[in-house]
């Protein structure tokens, strides 16, 4: 084994020694260490074995398990030794005993496979944050190590020169015999652990996206999390990252924010300034998933990066109308992996839901997600979707075509704005700007979107997603909530906070906002609030634009709808205050600022004349 070490340059004492272990714990047949440069090879081999198929000019085409299509909640959790860093969301076990049961799950289970090993840096280099942000991880999966080299930076120059030979996460990954985990029923033996205290990721039963991409959610979201938390110094969160330069004035200025699942996040990380707008603003694409803040030394402000290196985007509507940015970044030739789209290997096209109004009107040829026919499908299977609805695309940044030029820049970005967005029928407005950063911290603590009929509860009544961090959170919320108010308490301008709702609906159920490009629009008057050009307008929960104040040319929507979504419903918003007080509640050892805030909040709703 110290040979294949050799070969591959791999010279730091600590990872060769975790190599070893793993290899030997899981009896892996044989080791091979990857970087970027192996891309073209592993393809090659990929689709050489059909573990990938060609889909066009340098896409390929990847089928997943079929139980095995999204990440699993209820099978994830957060080990450490310390009791107390159970909190509500983050599946809290005990270090030990986990590690235990893992290395019994993953004892073996590579036997006659080779263990890839993933040398990778969840930073753009040279970063503040940078020794945080490496880690090895160790995969028995090839297309695993395809989509790792396109989310992550990756190769042994990352970890060789370690200043701490022994700072790196490391991140083992074990597929298991996918056809006997018993996924989803009582005999269920996947389990995905981060044992946060020793920066150890074991997951074991799954070769699908987040469980089993380790650089991406299990260390850039739950170990990064945790790690910001002990060392005192940073926010791990699941945010998008966008730049506006203003041509006008030659500013530019970076928001970043979270928003629950399928309340388009990465439209708007991708979003382009709408043709009206497009002469004076300029839009560009840091990320949409993850951003690391911290306050930077020598400024004193706060900063943030986006810690991947891809995009590993949702399918499903992605079309010229809702994201023309993101079918771009999967071109021909971008190198793009899909997973588990519909796929037709006699002409190698691939579609999914969304991607045109209609399936192709000739279905001859034609695979589902499965890979069975279409044109064999039975009347009442007829109308199943072709694609997975959790069915992905998978490209590098730079393949986006409006990436933000010093996207790989190691200083980061100055933070301006803060943004959460739900999905709410009613209630929340267009946008409320936020008075400070304990009612920002409130405001994302009480995040949601709102029940549907595919997800349990009752109508109106918010499934509560705390910052868009429900399935990544680490520790205890209450102890979360005190140090996301240090790390931006600390910067010397704070940043401005403020909820934007894209899904306002008429009685009629339409849309009352046109949303994507158009969101550019309620962003910049936040920023003009920040810099005291505009004034808006007080409302009980905040401050929101006056008509005159939005720049409307061009924008479709009645004066009746504009006013509605910029108005507050006290009492939708006093119903929502009890629920609220309900949910915080929850969580232990929540900040006093906090609990003001929220009754802040209450007392304002009590004087708001209703209507
Ligand atoms: C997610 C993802 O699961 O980004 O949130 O893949
Ligand atoms: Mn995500």
């Amino acid at each position: 084994m110290d040979n294949v070490l050799d070969a591959a340059g791999l010279t730091n004492p600590a990872v060769r020694d975790y190599v070893k272990y793993w290899a030997e714990l899981t009896g892996a047949e044989r080791i091979e260490v990857v970087s970027a440069a192996d891309d073209a090879r592993l393809i090659a081999e990929c689709l050489e074995a059909g573990e990938l198929d060609p889909a066009g000019d340098g896409l390929y085409y990847s089928r997943s398990y079929h139980k095995d299509t999204a990440r699993s909640e209820e099978r994830t959790v957060v080990a450490t030794s310390t009791p107390t860093d159970k909190g509500l969301y983050n599946n809290w076990r005990d270090a030990a005993e986990m590690t235990a049961l893992q290395k019994e799950n993953m004892r073996g289970a590579s036997a006659g496979k080779t263990m890839y090993v993933i040398p990778y840096l969840m930073a753009p280099p040279g970063n503040a944050l940078a020794p945080w942000a490496t880690g090895v991880e160790l995969t028995d999966c090839r297309t695993v190590v395809l989509h790792m080299i396109r989310m992550a930076r990756v190769g042994v120059e990352y970890v060789n020169d370690l200043a701490d030979p022994n700072q790196f996460v490391r991140a083992v990954h074990v597929t298991g015999d996918l056809e006997n985990l018993g996924q989803g029923t009582p005999e269920d033996s996947r389990y995905f652990v981060t044992v946060a205290d020793e920066r150890t990721i074991l997951h074991y039963g799954s070769s699908y996206g987040g469980n089993a991409l380790l650089g991406k959610i299990a260390h850039g979201l739950r170990q990064a999390a945790y790690d910001g938390w002990a060392s005192k110094k940073f926010l791990a969160e699941q945010y998008m990252l966008i730049g506006i330069h203003d041509k006008e004035t030659g500013k530019d200025y970076h928001i970043c924010g979270g928003f629950p699942s399928a309340s388009g996040k990465t439209n708007l990380a991708m979003m382009l300034a709408p043709d009206v707008l497009g002469d004076r603003y300029h839009v560009s694409f840091y990320g949409d998933d993850i951003a690391w803040l911290w306050v930077d030394e020598a400024s004193g402000k706060l900063y943030g990066m986006n810690p991947e290196y891809g995009v590993f985007g949702v399918a499903k509507d992605t079309n010229e109308g809702t994201n023309p940015t993101a079918l771009h970044s999967i071109d021909e030739g971008s190198g793009a992996i899909f997973t588990n789209i519909a796929y037709n290997p006699t002409t190698r096209e691939v579609w999914w839901e969304g991607r045109t109004p209609e399936p192709p009107a000739d279905n001859t040829g034609w695979l589902d997600w499965k890979g069975n026919a279409i044109s064999e499908r039975t009347a009442e299977r007829a109308d199943e979707p072709w694609a997975h609805p959790n069915s992905r695309f998978t490209t590098t940044l730079d393949n986006v075509p409006n990436i933000a030029s010093d996207y790989n820049a190691a200083a980061g970005v100055p933070i301006d704005a803060i943004i959460f967005g739900g999905r709410t029928r009613d209630r929340e407005p267009l946008i409320r700007a936020i008075h400070d950063l304990a009612e920002g911290v409130y405001d994302g603590l009480t995040l949601g979107a709102e029940a549907t009929a595919a997800a349990e509860g009752k109508e109106g009544v918010l499934r509560y997603d705390p910052m868009s961090n429900r399935p990544f959170m680490a520790y205890g919320e209450g102890d979360y909530a005190q140090h996301y108010l240090d790390v931006v308490g600390a910067a010397k301008d704070q940043p401005i906070f403020a909820h934007v709702n894209w899904f306002q609906r008429g009685e009629d159920g339409r849309f009352l906002w046109p949303g994507y490009r158009d969101n550019l629009r309620p962003l910049l008057w936040l920023l003009q609030l920040k810099n005291g050009e505009v004034k808006g307008r007080e409302t009980a929960v905040g401050i929101i634009p006056t008509e005159d104040e939005l720049h409307l040319d061009g924008v479709d929507i009645t004066p009746e709808d504009l006013n509605t979504i910029l108005t507050i419903n006290v009492p939708r918003w006093k119903q929502e205050m009890a629920n609220r007080e309900e949910h915080l509640s929850q969580f232990e050892r929540l900040p006093e600022a906090i609990w003001e805030a929220h009754r802040r909040v209450a007392a304002n709703l009590e004087n708001e004349p209703e209507g």
